[in-house]
């Protein structure tokens, strides 16, 4: 074990869909931990972009167009990681959708790609990383959960639902494979400012602040939105080895949203 139990020297850390927001923080924060970084995005454009974004940064990242809903492109996509970098140590789950329709607006087939996007990926890519962790004699695996892995609202039924089942597969996974050294856990950020959340913050005509933007900070005992860096502290620790007996474990990351009643009418 290393002297540092924080440090990722020598890993091999794939963050899904991170060209960009809490992915890419996430990774950013890997690499200064040591870890060697692989992503992918959907379009080659965005992992031209993430790879742009990284040098900037200084970091050395390995980019690829892969969409994590397509199993054989998983398998093909993990296949050459390992032949061209190596066996992956470290997978983060973070790729993710979201739909804003009232449910019963909704059609079955905008629920499914939500579930596919956010649910059925990570059954995917994990069950692709995890038989070469069996042989490595360890593994990490990080799904990115939600606020909405606990808690509902008005539009959102479809990413609940997959980010429920999404802490529920991290259990699983936990409870499957942690005698052979793998560990399983989520992280539920809070309510953090990224392309997702874009339109939940938008300025009003009169230059006001979005009601959501409002109602979030007055839900948060942090009073602010969190920032994607917020989230790089906890996931070097789930990828590292101060984590070692920590599974099937979520880590909300929120601010403090899920500890607080809410601030009391004036
Ligand atoms: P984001 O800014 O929308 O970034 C998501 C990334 O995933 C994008 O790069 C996106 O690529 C990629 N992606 C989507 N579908 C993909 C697919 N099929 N294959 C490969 N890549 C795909 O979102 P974010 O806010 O950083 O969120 C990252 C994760 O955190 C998500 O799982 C989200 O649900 C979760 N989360 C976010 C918040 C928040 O407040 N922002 C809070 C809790 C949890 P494209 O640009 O091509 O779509
Ligand atoms: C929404 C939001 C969320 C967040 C996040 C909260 O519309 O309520 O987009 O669901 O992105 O997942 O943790």
């Amino acid at each position: 074990m290393n002297k540092n139990p924080f440090s990722l020297e020598g890993k091999i850390a794939l963050i899904t869909g991170a060209s960009y927001g809490i992915g890419f923080a996430i990774a950013t924060a890997m690499a200064d931990a040591g870890a060697t970084i692989v992503f992918n995005d959907i379009k080659q454009e965005l992992v031209d972009k993430g790879l742009a974004a990284y040098a900037e940064k200084g970091i050395k990242a390995h980019g690829y167009v892969c969409d994590v809903t397509d199993e054989e492109a998983v398998n093909a996509f993990v296949a050459k990681v390992e032949q061209e970098v190596g066996v992956i140590d470290i997978l983060v789950n973070n790729a993710g959708i979201i739909k804003r329709i009232p449910m019963t607006e909704m059609s079955a087939a905008q629920f499914r790609q939500v579930i596919d996007v956010d649910l059925n990926a990570p059954f995917i890519v994990s069950k692709a990383v995890i038989p070469s962790m069996i042989k490595k004699g360890h593994g990490k695996i990080i799904n990115i959960c939600s606020m909405m892995s606990e808690l509902g609202r008005e539009t959102v039924s479809a990413y609940a639902a997959a980010k429920g089942g999404l802490k529920m597969l991290t259990k699983n996974i936990a409870s499957e494979y942690g005698e052979y050294n793998i560990q399983c856990n989520g992280i539920g950020p809070g309510y953090i400012a990224t392309p997702q959340t874009a339109p939940l913050r938008e300025r009003q005509p009169d230059g006001s602040r979005h009601p959501f933007d409002s109602f979030i900070v007055a839900k948060t005992p942090a009073a602010r939105w969190g920032e994607a860096e917020d989230l790089g502290g906890p996931a070097v620790f789930l990828a590292s080895d101060a984590s070692n007996f920590v599974n099937g474990h979520i880590l909300y990351v929120d601010g403090g949203i899920l500890a607080y009643i809410g601030k009391q009418p004036s």
